[in-house]
């Protein structure tokens, strides 16, 4: 297994886990870590890796602070779309792009990019403590890193519009009311609440929770009638598979289904 420095991965039991960890820089990302998290997210992305999901959250008081901006100076002349093209997106998309459902712990401040990535997951658990910051405009920048794609589908337009021009601090609290998060728990139930619920999945169909995750995404974009054929393709896929016949006969059998993710 890889060795890395600026996030510790942790794979168990079909579930990976995946603490950024620069904790002194409120795990702020650095050319470093970018670099480590797109290796991690290949190295879970693997056929042969065994991981049928994937938990997100920081080490520390921090989820992530965002971009680091301590590195390489603010000049003008610095081209951040192509830094966004170049390190960020392949970090998005290739999230976005696995098989499998992705859960983040939101254990303190998520900014920026970090808030992107944490909304970014199938399922976002949040700390009571915990909270959301479109910090972009409060450096001059735009919302980036998927922000403007998921924040509005989220929130909606007039939260969404506020939050990116305002650039103030959403607390657990009001997100889960704004619905941007599925729950908030106590800061000390945060880790153990997270795990067991990633731990489920990890146990799931994974075929269909990954079906899950791709009609989610076509819905924002798909006419009514395009999504129900799309919803026939992915069942025709799931309805193949050995999780399914084991679902049905567990249902039948009245015991717990014992899906192997195939
Ligand atoms: C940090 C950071 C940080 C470095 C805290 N960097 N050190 C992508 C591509 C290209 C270009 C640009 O944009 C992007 C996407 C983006 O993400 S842009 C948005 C970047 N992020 C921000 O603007 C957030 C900056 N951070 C903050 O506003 C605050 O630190 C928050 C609100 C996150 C937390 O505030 P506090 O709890 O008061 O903590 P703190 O500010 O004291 O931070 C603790 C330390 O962490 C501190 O260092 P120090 O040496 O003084 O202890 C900070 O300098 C450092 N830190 N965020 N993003």
């Amino acid at each position: 297994m890889a060795d890395y420095e600026t996030l510790i991965l942790d794979i168990e039991d079909g579930l990976a886990i995946i603490r950024l960890n620069r904790p002194e820089r409120l795990n702020a990302l650095s050319n470093a870590l970018k670099a480590e998290l797109l290796q991690a997210i290949r190295q879970i992305a693997k056929p042969d890796s065994g991981v049928r999901a994937l938990l997100i959250t920081g080490e520390g008081r921090a989820f992530c602070s965002g971009a680091d901006l301590a590195e390489g100076g603010m000049s003008t002349d610095r081209d951040m779309g192509a830094n966004l093209i170049a390190t960020y997106h392949p970090i998005l998309l290739e999230l976005a792009a696995l098989d499998m459902p992705v859960i983040s712990a939101v254990n303190g401040v998520a900014a920026g990019a970090g808030m992107s990535i944490a909304i970014s997951a199938d399922i976002v658990l949040a700390a009571r403590s915990a909270y959301f910051l479109q910090a972009f405009v409060n450096i001059g920048l735009v919302p980036d890193a998927g922000s403007t794609f998921i924040l509005p589908r989220l929130v909606g337009t007039a939260r969404a519009r506020a939050m990116m021009m305002l650039g103030e601090r959403l607390p657990a609290e009001k997100a889960l009311e704004w619905g941007l998060v599925y729950d908030v728990v106590d800061d000390d139930k945060l880790a153990g609440t997270a795990k067991a619920l990633a731990q489920k999945l990890a146990k799931g169909p994974t075929v269909a929770l990954s079906s899950i995750r791709k009609l989610m995404v076509a819905s924002h974009d798909n006419s009514y009638s395009e999504q129900l054929t799309m919803e026939a393709m992915e069942q025709r896929k799931t309805g193949r598979t050995s999780d399914c016949v084991e679902g049905v006969m567990a249902f039948i059998q009245k015991r717990e289904a014992n899906f192997t993710g195939r």
